[in-house]
């Protein structure tokens, strides 16, 4: 192309200087060059040049120990690393001396209680020390020797020619924290229904990313898979008595999520999204033709949401609480006979009656010590009413987040353009530019924001596809969301993500996961 210019002598300038910058953006961005294969990469890191044989038998020392948390974690991820190499490490015991046949994990506190913003920070340290070498993770909480572990899982390595499982580029010295204390990826198990050992594995792999809330858009318009003891006959609205969820299938998912240092933010979305529950009691529609939104008109729908929320309290311990509130056509309200003339007698417009609806699902969440999630149409739509304690997820174009932390609520990023999963034609490399905190300046602001979240919505999607569409799309939002914004955003930083993504989905093939190649049908950047 420069050729083609040649003959006019001020655009050949012009290009000259262009490739001149050019090639001296790639020198001071060398840095990036040598970038290690961390996903998501930590916020410090040093390395050298020397490699550590690793004890298959490797053992867990330090307090860490005492923690079934950390134990069990332990024990995850030495299988994962000596995946395949049992046979090695047992032919070898005894005969060969290994650098490293301990790791060391200090945690600070006690209190393993999981909620927002818990201290998820962590230091690594791997050093060759004459005859051994040392694994050190140093963490404030369990849930931050958790991400520790994945992170070293990552440096070990099976080297095929001497047999032995190595960590790279050692001695290493991380110190870790995330950026944004919510990370999340909502599942949709209403559209489609997802047996529980498939939301497993999911959770699994969210915690190889160190994303670290599943939101879990349980119920909709077009199934109610969840038991609710209070109201048994809302399990009427499953698509068949095989796909539902039991009330210990619930707590399984919630505990195998706490294990691995994830929150499990329910949603149950009202007043729209909710025609399933009128299967089993059709008194909640407005009429049997006119099925949504709920009816706002009847003591009976706030006792029944009431009861869905006292039952399912205390299965899910997290502070937040998902209500929904989003896309409410009134038009059954207005409608409907009997629901106008209360609307005439209480002198509401229907969207008085929305957000008295909203509000009113939002107290009962409050009594609950939960703190109310509501989709930003409630925000768009009655700004200075919601309760204080609010968090608004946005999702309907960029620019609400800005909004919503001026007014002082709380924020989470989930921008249907680029963070809708389902949404399969969106590229990589769109998923991993997009930035919560854009338009956002002031610090204090800043602090309401969250984090963000991508949305894995299921109309178009079920157990045999819904990982490879999950990954390795969600993966570029986790680093989004973990690591410094000067990795994420600087100059080149898509390049030299690239290698690194492309890495680490093989690192999830490796381990299980179906995650698609990074660059699939659908996206428009090729790889080198
Ligand atoms: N279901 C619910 C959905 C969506 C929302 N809420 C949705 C809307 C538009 C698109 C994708 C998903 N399927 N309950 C919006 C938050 Cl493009």
């Amino acid at each position: 192309m420069a050729l083609c210019y040649c003959y006019k002598p001020t655009l050949f300038i012009i290009v000259f200087t262009f490739f001149i910058s050019q090639s001296f953006a790639v020198k001071i961005s060398q840095p990036h060059h040598s970038l290690p294969f961390i996903w998501p990469l930590p916020a410090k890191f040093t390395f050298g040049n020397d490699s550590l044989s690793i004890d298959p038998s490797l053992s867990l020392t330090g307090n860490g120990a005492s923690s079934s948390i950390v134990r069990a974690a332990f024990d995850r991820y030495r299988g994962i690393v000596f995946k395949n190499s049992y046979s090695f490490g047992f032919l070898r015991t005894g005969k060969v001396a290994y650098d490293v046949t301990k790791l060391n994990i200090v945690v600070h506190s006690k209190n393993e209680e999981l909620q927002l913003g818990v201290d998820e920070s962590y230091n690594l340290f791997i050093s060759k020390a004459t005859g051994s070498g040392k694994v050190t993770i140093e963490a404030n909480t369990v849930f931050g020797a958790l991400r520790g572990l994945e992170t070293f899982s990552q440096l070990c390595s099976f080297d095929y020619s001497t047999k032995t499982v190595q960590i790279y580029k050692a001695p290493w010295s991380i110190r870790d924290k995330p950026r944004f204390p919510f990370r999340g990826l909502m599942l949709d198990t209403s559209r489609h229904y997802l047996p529980v050992d498939v939301i497993k594995q999911i959770i699994e792999s969210m915690s190889y990313t160190k994303l670290n809330v599943l939101h879990w858009h349980m119920v909709d318009t077009q199934s109610f898979p969840l038991e609710v003891p209070t109201y048994p006959n809302l399990w009427k609205g499953s698509y068949t008595k095989w796909e539902r969820y039991t009330i210990e299938d619930a707590y399984e998912i919630v505990n195998f999520s706490k294990m691995r240092g994830i929150n499990v933010m329910a949603e149950v979305d009202v007043p729209g999204h909710a025609e399933s529950w009128g299967v089993g009691y059709p008194d909640l529609w407005p009429s049997p033709t006119c099925k949504s939104p709920l009816d706002v008109s009847k003591k009976f729908t706030f006792d029944v949401l009431s009861g869905i929320m006292t039952d399912i309290r205390k299965i899910f311990p997290f502070e937040l609480f998902h209500l929904g509130g989003d896309e409410v056509n009134t038009d059954c309200w207005t409608n409907t006979t009997q629901v106008n003339k209360w609307l005439q007698n209480h002198k509401m417009a229907a969207n008085d009656a929305y957000q008295y609806f909203v509000l009113k699902a939002q107290n009962m969440a409050i009594s609950k010590n939960w703190s109310p999630v509501n989709w930003e149409e409630t925000f768009n739509t009655f700004p200075t009413k919601l309760h204080p304690r609010t968090v608004v997820h946005n999702w309907l174009g960029p620019g609400v987040c800005p909004k919503v932390v001026a007014k002082g609520l709380r924020c989470i990023f989930s921008n249907q353009g680029v963070w809708y999963l389902d949404h399969v034609d969106v590229p990589w490399d769109v998923v991993y530019n997009a930035e919560p905190l854009e338009g956002i300046h002031e610090a204090s602001e800043q602090k309401l924001v969250l984090g963000g979240e991508v949305c894995m919505w299921a109309e178009r999607a079920d157990t045999s596809d819904v990982q490879q569409t999950i990954w390795p799309r969600a993966a570029a939002a986790a680093e989004r969301l973990w690591s410094e914004r000067q990795y994420t955003s600087g100059r080149n930083s898509n390049s030299t993500a690239l290698s690194r993504l492309q890495y680490f989905r093989c690192l999830l093939n490796r381990r299980g996961v179906p995650a698609a190649p990074v660059t699939n049908f659908y996206a428009r950047t090729a790889p080198d």
